[in-house]
């Protein structure tokens, strides 16, 4: 497997869309994915919060499959074992779930790991201990993630890009609308769930948000 870890990462996390089944009305996770990544989604994210793991595993199949034909990243959310078992390109961790470097002695140096800290100190934490990148937010108000807090703001964003080196995405509430503002304030991409799973058109969707992304970026001095 070709380690997507360097240079080719922040490539990969310019348009990260994660699925989500409960938002996704009705639409199958392979079927989302494929669409996005027609439009432009850089990587997909299998974040699987309730149901058998199973049923995971089945779905985490179709995903990786998809995700090694058509180039984009695949990272399974919170789950090592599960990550391991999908032979996924990442993982993603949070702070209630296995940390950094744990996560990292079990992956070894194949596969990115993601971490989403919710402060200054631990985005430190998590670089030290192996992170190859970092989720920040939510950046804006979402009731995608009921537990996730309040908005943390563009001035967060901003404050955690300048302290570490590994690159960092913006996460929640996350739209075409204000995907430049996250993008300005220094992150290499932005991730959403809702702004494409929930789209009428999850292809147009994933194009708008490319677009502002690729634009906001070219602007970078
Ligand atoms: N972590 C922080 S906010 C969030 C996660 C998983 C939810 C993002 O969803 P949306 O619909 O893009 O706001
Ligand atoms: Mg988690």
């Amino acid at each position: 497997m070709v380690s997507w870890r360097g240079t080719r990462l922040r490539d990969a996390l310019r348009l990260y869309v994660i699925t989500d089944r409960a938002l996704a009305r009705g639409r199958p996770e392979s079927e989302i994915a494929r669409q996005a990544i027609a439009g432009g989604a850089t990587a997909i994210q299998l974040r699987w919060k309730s149901g058998p793991l199973s049923e995971a595993l089945r779905v985490g199949r179709e995903l990786r499959e998809l995700c090694s034909r058509e180039g984009a990243l695949f990272v399974v959310n919170d789950r090592v074992d599960l990550a391991l078992a999908l032979e996924a390109d990442g993982v993603h961790v949070g702070v209630t779930d296995l940390p950094v470097a744990e996560t990292r002695r079990l992956v070894g140096d194949q596969l990115v790991v993601g971490f989403s800290p919710e402060t200054l100190e631990q985005a430190l934490e998590a670089e030290a201990a192996g992170a190859d990148y970092l989720g920040v937010g939510p950046v804006y108000p979402t009731v995608t993630k009921p537990d996730a807090g309040p908005a943390v703001g563009l001035a967060h964003v901003q404050q955690i890009v300048a302290a570490v080196r590994i690159p960092v995405v913006g996460i929640g509430g996350i739209t075409a609308e204000n995907a430049g503002t996250v993008i300005r304030a220094g992150a290499v991409g932005v991730a959403v769930i809702s702004a494409v799973v929930s789209a009428d058109d999850v292809r147009l969707a994933a194009a708008q948000l490319r677009r502002v992304v690729d634009e906001a970026l070219a602007e970078r001095p």
